[in-house]
């Protein structure tokens, strides 16, 4: 089994279910063994790494390079980095690819969950407090986000459960030769 590091790098729009497949993933990649799996979640960086960031163009993008940043350390020392930030910047998501792929693989996941439903669950009520007003620069409501245009993997959510697209996910790490 090859014991090169690597990172997952999850992306798409809030409530687009990211966390759930990443935490899906992490539990499957820990029952393999061998590397330790660290998990950078969007709320757990944005809590401890980045708490006195917004979200202005600049302030996602420095957010994103931080994640990256300790993403390629993970990476470099062997293990298994988890990401799950919105990451809404094509040229910034490339900048984090270049970076970690100097010392092992990058697999980038869009969880391409449609704005329709998105906001149509709106988990967290976020959404509608866009939608009003309440919250600017809202991703997919009053800010962009760039579609991957050449992911290693996309999943579906609608109508799939969130272990099939973890599993979709460790097919793929599995053609790369990386599990
Ligand atoms: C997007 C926002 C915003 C704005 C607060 N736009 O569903 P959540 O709540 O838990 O996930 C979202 C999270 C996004 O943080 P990230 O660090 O992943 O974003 S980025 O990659 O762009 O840096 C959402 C909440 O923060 N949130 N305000 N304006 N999401």
């Amino acid at each position: 089994r090859s014991q090169q590091g690597f990172t997952v790098f999850l992306t798409g729009l809030s409530g687009s279910g990211k966390s759930t497949i990443a935490n899906a993933l992490m539990v499957k990649l820990m029952e393999l063994g061998g590397r330790p799996v660290t998990l950078l979640d969007g709320d757990i960086v944005r809590k401890n790494l980045s708490s006195e960031l917004g979200f202005s163009k600049e302030h996602r993008d420095l957010n994103i390079r931080r994640i990256g940043y300790v993403a390629s350390e993970i990476t470099k020392n062997g293990g298994i980095a988890i990401c799950a930030p919105i990451a809404p910047y094509g040229t910034t998501r490339r900048a984090v690819r270049e970076e970690i792929e100097q010392y092992g693989a990058f697999c980038e996941v869009h969880v391409a969950t449609p704005l329709e439903e998105c906001e149509a669950r709106d988990r967290k009520g976020l959404y509608k407090l866009a939608r009003e007003g309440k919250i600017k620069e809202f991703t997919g409501i009053s800010d962009p986000y760039d579609e991957p245009k050449d992911p290693e993997v996309r999943v579906n959510t609608v109508n799939v459960d969130v272990d099939h697209c973890a599993h979709q996910v460790l097919l793929k790490l599995e053609s790369m030769g990386l599990i």
